[in-house]
């Protein structure tokens, strides 16, 4: 029951979707068999992060780690998911070079922020427009488009079942050793 271990990592602003679809997909493909475990601003940012907070430096240290960490599960033969902002290019190239550039697959969550504003699930657009929240991603620091991601998921155009479905179809095959 082996199988190829990698990383699938979910970029895009606060609110785009990445949580949702991510655990969707993290969760079907556990069903199938494969071992895999998701990382994200929940499980990093309250534990082995939670020094960390939203400066440019702190957000790069934060993908550090998480990379560094997705690299000894990778060795481990898990196949991991992350889901975080993200926002700097530099960074998520960063993650390239920790995992190996084959090991690392980048899903752009590309929701536009107006959408993200509007649907503001957490309130914390409104809290970032009223000075609140500081370095907010999107309103009060900058998201950086990836350049040439795997996948690039558009929110507003297609389900979060049907994203998920076709990421999984993505990686199905890199799967078989
Ligand atoms: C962006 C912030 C901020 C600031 C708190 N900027 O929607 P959420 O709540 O659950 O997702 C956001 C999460 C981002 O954490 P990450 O570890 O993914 O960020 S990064 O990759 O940039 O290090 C949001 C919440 O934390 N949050 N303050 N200022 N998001």
């Amino acid at each position: 029951n082996k199988h190829n271990s990698f990383l699938v990592w979910f970029t895009g602003l606060s609110g785009s979707g990445k949580s949702t679809i991510s655990n969707i997909v993290e969760q079907e493909l556990s069903k199938q068999g494969i071992r895999t475990y998701l990382l994200d601003g929940d499980n990093v940012r309250n534990g082995i992060n939670c020094n960390l907070t939203f400066s440019h430096e702190d957000r790069t240290e934060n993908i550090r780690r998480v990379s560094e960490i997705s690299k000894l599960m990778i060795d481990a033969g898990i196949l991991v998911v992350g889901a975080f902002v993200s926002p700097y290019e530099e960074d998520r190239e960063n993650i390239k070079k920790i995992v190996g550039e084959d090991n690392f697959i980048e899903v752009f969550v590309n929701t536009s922020l107006e959408e993200c504003e509007r649907r503001d699930v957490k309130g914390l657009y409104k809290k970032a427009r009223e000075g609140e929240i500081k370095n907010f991603t999107g309103i009060s620091a900058p998201y950086e488009n990836p350049i040439n991601p795997d996948i690039e998921i558009k929110t507003e155009n297609e389900t979060i079942y049907g994203a998920a479905k076709r990421i999984i179809e993505f990686i199905k095959p890199k799967l078989k050793l």
